[in-house]
């Protein structure tokens, strides 16, 4: 089974990403996990620290001459801002954050303990793990992306933009957004946020591309990729919702105008003609677009701070004030496509098995050919 795990703080020595269960074979270099860590740290709203970083990954194992050769692969990103034994002692904790429950669950007199962890600093290393996994899926022609649907109630108009497009024109955009007008918007309402010394969420979308028919399954409910792909977007810091396809939608709506019509033609199999499933019916892909949004709070370092406690007087204070970002739902976005990247991998490797790469080659395409001919 593919599985990873991270270690690190924000401020300690480096962030750490061991995946497991990679087959042998896989072409890995160090260049294409940095692309994609070099896009995490875009997005317009960041805070101070993304001028001090410049994410770059070393491969500590699992690797040679470019090549995974079965073993875990270690990846280590060091923390140029390293300097967790210097910084002040956090005794008033911040709304929203994890450093009122952490300091409780964990018996911490310093809220530093549960901040440095808790930190949304943890998904370089999801990122990393997650460039391998991407890397993984274009072997079999699968694709994933992110763009930035809403921003502080601003919303983007890219319903009608098909997958290319919506990659091509949110690709260097620094709202990660695929509507220009929108995006001055969204930028503006950082601003806005900004000056009045708050914070502000919003929504990214997930995009998965090239995804083979019957990934994922009804038969048991910790089966259905749909809701594995549901639990790993909601694993991301901030994040407080998530959707597939239409989404909450679907409850406004007839059955007609939400189920999408099957059609066959030789050439292309089954297809459909609209794709507010989001790529998936009874928890397996569909063969569509994999479509999954995911909502961000807003993030709960306030410049303004908020009323807290402080953890031993009892006192009433208002909240410490760390370095932080406006908002960051553009990397946000990166962040989900390494999490679903993460599970597409793992369920393809379910499915199809496979020690080495060939193997797994050779049994995905034993399977087309079955798919094909039904
Ligand atoms: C982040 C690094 C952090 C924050 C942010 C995400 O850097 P620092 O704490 O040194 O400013 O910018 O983390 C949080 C929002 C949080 O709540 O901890 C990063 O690399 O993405």
């Amino acid at each position: 089974m593919l599985r990873f795990l991270t270690s690190g703080e924000s401020h300690g020595k480096c962030l750490v990403a061991i995946l497991e269960g990679m087959v042998a074979g896989l072409s890995i270099e160090e260049a294409s996990i940095n692309a994609e860590l070099a896009r995490r740290q875009e997005g317009y709203g960041r805070g101070g620290r993304m001028t001090i970083e410049k994410d770059q990954a070393e491969i500590l194992s699992g690797v040679r001459w470019k090549k995974s050769i079965g073993g875990p692969i270690a990846l280590m990103i060091p923390n140029k801002d390293f300097k967790i034994n210097e910084l002040p002692v956090v005794k008033k904790p911040r709304p929203g954050h994890a450093d009122l429950v952490g300091a409780i669950k964990y018996g911490r007199a310093d809220v530093r303990d549960i901040l440095e962890r808790a930190s949304a600093r943890e998904t370089t290393a999801r990122v990393a793990a997650g460039a391998v996994c991407k890397q993984f899926l274009k072997e079999f022609g699968i694709d994933v992306t992110s763009h930035v649907v809403c921003i502080g109630g601003v919303w983007a108009a890219t319903e009608n933009l098909n997958y290319e497009t919506t990659k091509k024109l949110s690709l260097h955009s620094p709202m990660h957004c695929a509507d220009k007008k929108a995006e001055k918007k969204m930028m503006a309402r950082v601003d806005e946020a900004r000056k009045s010394k708050d914070t502000i969420g919003g929504i990214f979308e997930v995009l998965v591309k090239g995804v083979p028919v019957g990934l994922g399954s009804f038969v048991h409910y910790d089966r259905r990729l749909s809701a594995q792909l549901c639990a790993a977007l909601m694993s991301i810091q901030a994040v407080k919702g998530v959707e597939i396809g239409m989404g909450f939608k679907v409850s406004e709506n007839l059955g007609k105008d939400v189920h999408d019509e099957i059609f066959h033609d030789k050439k292309k199999g089954f297809y459909r003609k609209t794709n507010h499933a989001g790529g998936f019916e009874g928890g397996v892909t569909n063969g569509e677009v994999i479509v999954l949004r995911a909502a961000t709070k807003p993030y709960s370092t306030l410049m303004s701070p908020m009323q807290s406690v402080h953890i031993d007087t009892k006192e009433r204070q208002l909240a410490t004030v760390e370095r932080s970002d406006v908002t960051a739902v553009p990397a946000c976005g990166v962040v989900g496509e390494a999490m679903a990247a993460f599970e597409i991998a793992k369920s393809m490797l379910e499915k199809f098995g496979g020690d080495s790469l060939i193997e797994t080659k050779r049994n995905f395409d034993h399977y087309q050919k079955q798919v094909d001919v039904f």
